[in-house]
């Protein structure tokens, strides 16, 4: 069935988002003047329709019919193509043969076990969703009268408890928890901060936003805000405020431009730099026209814009904008560099291994995988092998959902 799906995906796309919204957009948008380097690519979308015989109005209305049956197709599966939200690449996904009574009785029976059975309580929690874990809880309670994470928390201990009882949480309450771990107490955990606020996108802040107010009666941004300052605050607290463009179908070549030279401009064309730019560029404009806005850049400046944060700005303020600029680039990259750095050591920084693998296993962890694989020339589940040992290692293996 994937297979199936990623072929009409592969056959459909291209049509929809470069052939049919240009059209529909230059039908809406006659004024809109068009850039000399954009001309190749209409007469090439020109030609792509006429060869089929058909007029473009047609080709889209069927082309939209397609993509009608396509996404309602897709919306069955955690794929989720076009839209707001970005595409899966989950490694755990909804067991298909479900049963959240027989699984409740089994790990009821785990926790009760002398010593307690460990393994089956991760064969089974790391191989439901999210959704399927809650019924399995909910299942749980109807039976033994108990909160099944209350009993969960009695029964496990250390890393393999944070795991399990993060799997409990929804990717959001999770995100918000660890945000809130982040700033509660005395001092600050700014690594985890910076991770939190600048890697996830402006929907998921959104969400996380409401879900943190749901869990903690509080607004984020105050909470944020009270323990951070400076330039590092308006950062966070500008990206917080999830004002960023969704992408366009419409490159706008002039806005690119004029972005790059003003992040040179605020920058390493002058003394000191006026950080505000940077934060009103890198947090308000969409993640492609980022992207051409960086690529541009170069033609201005004789260093690349993470070479350019560096020569800037230091501290918390550098890292928060060169995490911005990687996510930008490639986000599961990222993400990838970052587990590999927790497991550079010994031992491994098992919260940010936790944090990551947890957090991303039902959105991005099977391209995190190939990301890491391409970094380290070993792969993800080997490095964990390498790094970690006992129920915590045979917890995170499951979760990373095989080698490469
Ligand atoms: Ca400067």
């Amino acid at each position: 069935m994937n297979a199936l799906c990623l072929f009409i995906i592969g056959v459909a796309s291209p049509f929809k988002t470069e052939a049919c919204d240009r059209h529909r957009q230059r039908k809406a948008d006659h004024t809109r003047k068009e850039e000399a380097y954009g001309e190749e690519e209409e007469e090439e979308e020109e030609d792509r329709g006429g060869s089929l015989g058909v007029s473009q109005d047609l080709f889209c209305t069927l082309r939209d019919f397609t993509m009608a049956l396509v996404s309602e197709f897709l919306g069955q599966l955690t794929l989720n193509f076009g839209g707001e939200s970005e595409p899966k690449f989950p490694t755990v996904v909804a067991a298909g043969d479900f049963d959240p009574a027989k699984d409740a009785a089994r790990i009821e029976t785990a926790v009760k076990t002398k010593g307690v059975d460990e393994q089956t309580i991760i064969d089974i929690l790391t191989r439901r969703s999210y959704s399927q874990r809650r019924e399995i809880a909910f299942e749980y309670e109807k039976r033994s009268k108990k909160d099944m994470i209350t009993a969960l928390k009695g029964a496990l201990s250390g890393s393999l408890e944070a795991v399990i009882l993060g799997l409990m949480k929804s990717t959001a309450q999770y995100d918000a928890s660890e945000i809130k771990g982040s700033i509660k107490g005395l001092g600050t955990d700014e690594e985890t901060l910076i991770e939190m606020v600048c890697s996830r996108s402006a929907d998921e802040l959104v969400e996380i936003k409401r879900v943190y107010k749901e869990l903690f009666k509080k607004e984020l941004e105050k909470d944020v805000a009270g323990d951070t300052s400076g330039d590092f605050k308006g950062l966070l607290m500008a990206l917080v405020q999830a004002k960023r463009d969704e992408p366009s179908n419409i490159v706008d070549y002039e806005k690119i431009d004029q972005d790059a030279r003003a992040l040179y401009e605020a920058g390493v064309k002058r003394k000191g730099t006026d950080v505000a730019t940077w934060i009103t560029i890198m947090s308000e404009r969409s993640v492609p026209h980022l992207q051409k806005v960086f690529d541009r850049y170069k033609s201005y400046s004789p260093y690349d814009m993470q070479e350019s944060i560096r020569k800037e700005v230091k501290g918390d303020l550098e890292k928060s904008f060169l995490t911005l600029v990687e996510c930008f680039e490639n986000k599961q990259q990222y993400f990838a560099n970052r587990l590999s750095e927790a497991m550079k050591g010994k031992s491994a920084k098992e919260k940010v291994v936790t944090r990551i693998i947890v957090s991303r296993c039902e959105v991005d962890l099977m391209k995190i995988r190939t990301e890491f694989k391409k970094l380290n020339q070993k792969s993800l589940y080997q490095t964990i092998t390498e790094h970690t040992k006992g129920d915590y290692q045979k917890v995170l293996l499951s979760l990373c959902g095989g080698d490469d």
